[in-house]
């Protein structure tokens, strides 16, 4: 709850411009800003080939400035990805923290409704709003013809308490009212079109 408080006096001092003290506002973690481009692959290249980390930072300030200047999903070309992930963990089924993880997807027919979606879970987690925070790895925005999404990534895909508990979570901070699935990465990894395991 403190960077929550750090949260609104940086966003009250930005406004204000009563930043008297210039200390930048600490996050609880560090975190990493990840891009993949899928628009372009190679013909053959392996999945995850294009997949880069391009920011790590744990400042209310930097977050501002990084989201501000970059990571609007409505900024991403076609087949697009950004990721927000705790620092030390990849965006990755195979990272170990993913391993024996699953998502929850939300998918958005709206470009402006993506990035209002994409701001509220980055705030949400930042501000460490998920009493479950350990649990999260991270989430992604694609921008995919058949429809845009969003996925929140968590570590512990057999715990179904805990994952519902997250999902409901996630449903009321991105203001979401249609159903949500959760998938385990497991599954993905044996076939392509898997049945979810989770609902909310
Ligand atoms: P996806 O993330 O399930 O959906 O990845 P996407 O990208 O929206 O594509 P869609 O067309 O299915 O909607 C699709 C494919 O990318 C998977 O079937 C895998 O072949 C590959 N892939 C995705 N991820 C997240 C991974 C990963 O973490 N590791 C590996 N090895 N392959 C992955």
């Amino acid at each position: 709850m403190a960077t929550e408080a750090a949260i609104e006096a940086a966003a009250t001092e930005a406004a204000t411009g009563t930043d008297k003290e210039k200390q930048p506002h600490k996050l609880e973690r560090k975190w990493a800003f990840w891009f993949d481009n899928q628009s372009k692959p190679k013909q053959g290249a392996a999945w995850g080939t294009s997949l880069r980390q391009i920011y790590t930072f744990d400042t209310v300030e930097d977050f501002w400035c990084l989201y501000d200047q970059i990571f609007k999903p409505s900024k991403l070309p076609g087949n697009g990805d950004f990721h927000l992930f705790k620092t030390g963990i990849e965006p990755k089924w195979e990272d170990p923290e993913c391993a024996n993880g699953g998502k929850w997807t939300v998918t958005s027919n709206r470009k402006a409704n993506l990035d209002t979606m994409w701001l509220e879970t980055l705030m949400a987690l930042i501000g460490e709003q998920f009493n479950e925070a350990d649990d999260i790895c991270g989430v992604v925005a694609s921008v995919r013809q058949r429809g845009d999404k969003l996925a929140l990534w968590t570590k512990t895909a057999t715990n179904e308490a805990l994952q519902m508990s997250i999902g409901r979570k996630w449903k009321e901070i991105i203001d979401v009212t249609d159903k949500m699935t959760y998938n385990f990465h497991d599954d993905s990894r044996r076939e392509r079109n898997v049945k979810s395991r989770y609902t909310v």
